[in-house]
């Protein structure tokens, strides 16, 4: 064996140990680096609706759910107790204390681009701009429910214009998405009082 294929041998062995020793620092320093491919990234969120009508009682739990950055968020829950029609569903700017001072602290629709109100499918809207939601009649008591079931692509559980910590309000009315012709449709929809808020906060995976 000559001297020159030995040492060329030598760098390999050395090599391949110090990328063993580095591969390892790194995996007890940063575990999650590796194995945030086989662990779920997916964020998860909740929001516990408070009316405003009966004295802050809870009215539905929504939950939200984002697979990744670039993912739709998807807000599932059944709301209970809204009068039947349509009702604006709106992310707002701030959180709330539950339904205090008539979820008027959970400030304007949440629009960090400074558009103008409108639909959930416009291209440029608010943030927040989920439309109507619709509530049916479940009996002849009056009673009703709302399935709430949103796959929204502008909403994000991440970064710079997170949702997480603002408020979901529902509104009395049902929104115009923007096309009421007049100066309230295009900053709210003219979607009338606030019945119910929630504040949008983080959850680990929900067990079911
Ligand atoms: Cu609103
Ligand atoms: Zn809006």
């Amino acid at each position: 064996m000559s001297k020159t294929f030995a040492y060329v041998v030598a760098a390999v062995v050395c090599i391949g140990i110090g990328a063993l020793v580095a591969g390892l620092c790194v995996y007890y320093a940063h575990p999650d680096l590796m194995t945030s491919q086989q662990s779920s990234e997916s964020r998860y969120a909740r929001c516990v609706l408070r009316d405003t009508l009966v004295d802050g009682r809870d009215i539905g739990t929504l939950t939200l759910e984002q697979l990744r950055p670039t993912s739709p968020v998807l807000i599932n829950g059944v709301i209970y107790g809204l009068t039947e029609g349509l009702h604006g569903f709106h992310v707002h700017q701030w959180g709330v204390d539950g339904s205090e001072n008539n979820c008027t602290d959970a400030g304007g629709h949440y629009n960090p681009m400074g558009y103008n109100h409108s639909a959930p499918n416009a291209t440029k809207r608010h943030v927040g701009d989920l439309g109507n939601v619709r509530s049916v009649r479940l009996d002849a008591f009056g009673r009703t429910a709302t399935n709430t079931s949103i796959v929204d692509n502008v909403l994000s559980l991440w970064g710079q214009y997170s949702i997480v910590g603002r408020a979901i309000v529902v509104h009395a009315g049902e929104d115009d998405l923007g096309l009421g012709n007049n100066d309230g449709s295009l900053k709210t929809g003219n979607a009338g009082g606030r019945v119910a808020c929630c504040t949008i906060y983080h959850t680990s995976k929900p067990a079911n």
